[in-house]
């Protein structure tokens, strides 16, 4: 497949593979136009159907993960042309069909809808060049990609309110102590740490991981009680598997294990 707004390829020297996605218009910072948007989501979805890929990381630029969505595009849009054509939000969300692990691995900017792609990633590494905002009401308008939700449930609604009507950025140590992201690191190791944690998760059992997901984003969506009953039966179902009985021998007789759901 080629694509003219993402470079893609496969990276890592295990039996399971990273599926390795660069979001590629340097000149405009990354802008999620459309076609960025429709390739995103196609590579997104290729990556996930391949038995061969464990893990998927998404990059950006030195200078910018993406500064959000593309504002000449948006321009020229009134209230009733955004509203019938649902204006740029019918690729905006293919990534939360991905049930592989997705890490956002951010260096320079990432802002608007590039702070709220970051966001539909399961975790963010972030370069300590990082900046991340929702600078929106800069521009009369509001997030339109989940900022307004995802951001309060990961900073706290406090930090969030700063954020989103204030529309400064945030560096990189101030995301991490917020809890934004998970681990912060030096820019130029930024790709091999991303590429090192994906590697290490493409090690574990398949199911394992593919659950650890769907629970982790249950914890956002339902009551408590519901994804702690979710969890039990899929705790127990794990028991079904060669990879539990292979995990728990390789423990108890001092061996790596070897898992084979892929
Ligand atoms: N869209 C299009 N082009 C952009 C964007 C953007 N979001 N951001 C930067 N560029 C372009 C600039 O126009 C410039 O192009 P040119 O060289 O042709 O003039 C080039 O990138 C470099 O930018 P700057 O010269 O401005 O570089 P600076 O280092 O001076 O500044 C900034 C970098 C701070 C990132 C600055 O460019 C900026 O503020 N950009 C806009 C950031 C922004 O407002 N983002 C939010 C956009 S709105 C949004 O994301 C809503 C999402 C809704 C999703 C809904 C889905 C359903």
């Amino acid at each position: 497949m080629s694509y003219e707004c993402i470079l893609t390829e496969l990276r890592g020297s295990g039996e399971r593979k990273t599926g390795l996605i660069t979001l590629n218009r340097p000149k405009q910072l990354n802008a999620l136009n459309d076609q960025l948007m429709d390739e995103l989501g196609q590579a997104l979805l290729a990556f996930d159907a391949d038995d061969g890929v464990g893990c998927i990381v998404l990059t950006g630029s030195e200078r910018a993960f993406a500064a959000g969505a593309d504002i000449p595009t948006m321009a020229p849009h009134d209230f009733m042309s955004a509203f019938k054509t649902g204006l740029i939000s019918k690729n905006w969300e293919t990534i939360l069909q991905v049930r592989k692990p997705v890490i956002a691995a951010v260096g320079g900017f990432a802002l608007g809808g590039g702070c709220e792609l970051a966001m539909m990633c399961d975790f963010i590494i972030a370069a300590d060049s990082a900046k991340f905002g929702q600078p929106e009401i800069k521009l009369g308008i509001i997030p339109g990609a989940g900022g307004t939700q995802r951001l309060p449930r990961a900073v706290g609604k406090s930090k969030a309110m700063d954020l989103l009507l204030t529309a400064r950025m945030m560096d990189a140590a101030e995301a991490e102590s917020a809890g934004l992201v998970a681990r912060v690191v030096p820019a130029d190791k930024l790709l091999d740490e991303a590429l090192a944690a994906a590697e290490t998760i493409n090690g574990f059992s398949a199911p394992s991981v593919a659950l650890i997901k769907e629970l982790v984003h249950q914890a956002f969506q339902g009551p408590l009680s519901d994804g702690v009953k979710i969890e039990r039966r899929y705790f127990h179902a794990l028991f079904g598997t060669a990879d539990q009985r292979e995990g728990m021998d390789a423990f108890m007789n001092k061996r790596k294990p070897e898992f084979k759901h892929r």
